[in-house]
Order: structure tokens, then sequence, then C-alpha cells
């Protein structure tokens, strides 16, 4: 595998979903598990600490209100962590967000949109790409693709 997706609840899968469907479109091998930051703090420490000897590069983690999750991956591992704010009933996703994006000096999360599952998946193939040519050309082959769809569009 090379690359961990990991959401703080089963609820958050409808939005994490389309994360997942972006890295088999690529054919990127990933592991997804639900652990939470509060709930199973030493699993998810474990988790994490398993990832290197996976071969695992990258880790992308998702999580809605007080969403510690990201930032406490990030602080247990030098991989990278990509973070996907969960969008929340009480606030909209606006607590999500400010708790990932808003991470103190020194443990970066590279923080994505309020359910921006599908641009962690491209940001994560985009990083894979820089060492493999297959996988650059294939991103090259999605961004024309996306490209033609729109300059294609009859309204
Ligand atoms: C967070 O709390 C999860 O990431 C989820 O977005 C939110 C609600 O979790 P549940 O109460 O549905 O398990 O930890």
């Amino acid at each position: 595998m090379k690359v961990a997706v990991i959401m703080g609840s089963a609820s958050d899968w409808d939005v994490m979903s389309p994360c997942c469907a972006t890295l088999e479109d690529f054919g990127i091998p990933y592991e997804k598990r639900v652990l939470s930051a509060h709930r199973n703090p030493g699993p998810l420490a474990q988790y994490v600490a398993s990832l290197p000897e996976k071969g695992c590069e990258i880790i992308i983690a998702g999580a809605g209100g007080a969403a510690h999750l990201p930032g406490v991956i990030a602080a247990l591992t030098t991989l990278p962590v990509i973070g996907i704010p969960v969008k929340s009933k009480a606030l909209n996703g606006m607590d999500s967000l400010l708790s990932i994006v808003q991470m103190p000096s020194g443990i970066p999360v590279a923080t994505m949109a309020i359910d921006g599952a599908k641009n962690a998946a491209l940001f994560a193939v985009s990083i894979l790409a820089l060492n493999n040519n297959a996988l650059a050309l294939q991103l090259q082959q999605f961004r024309k693709d996306q490209s033609d769809k729109v300059l294609n569009t009859v309204i």
C-alpha cells in the first residue's frame, strides 16, 4: 500500500468515499481504516507506527467537529498528512476546517476544502507522481480530459 485513508467515524464514509474511488481510478494501492483520535488514541498510534514498514508514503485523514485526527496523526509520524475537514451538522464544517487548517508551527497538515475528499486523493497522486513517470502521465491525461470536458460543454 502507498496511501492510508483514516477517518474518525463510519459516519464520515459518505464524504470520504470519493477519495478512495479516485485512488482506485489511478490504481494507487491504499488501505482504509476508521480510527478516532479521542475514542481510540492507543490503536491509532499503533496503526500510524505500523505504516512505514508497510510501504505507506502518504496519510489522508478526514474528521469532523473538533477535528484533531489529522493533527494527532501528523504528530505521530513524519509521513505527509493530508487533512479533510468533514462538514459537521452544528457549524457546517467551519469547526472541522479551522481545527485542521490551524496547525501550530512545526507539525503541518495539508488541509483540503470542507468535504474535499477527491482533491485529497489528487494531491496524493501528485506527490506519488514525483517518483513515478507512468502515474505522472496518468495525472496529465486526467487534467486534459477534465479540460476537454469543460471546453466541449454546450449550453
Ligand atoms: C468526528 O466526529 C468524526 O470524524 C465525525 O465526523 C464526527 C461525528 O462522529 P460520530 O459521532 O458520527 O461517530 O470524530
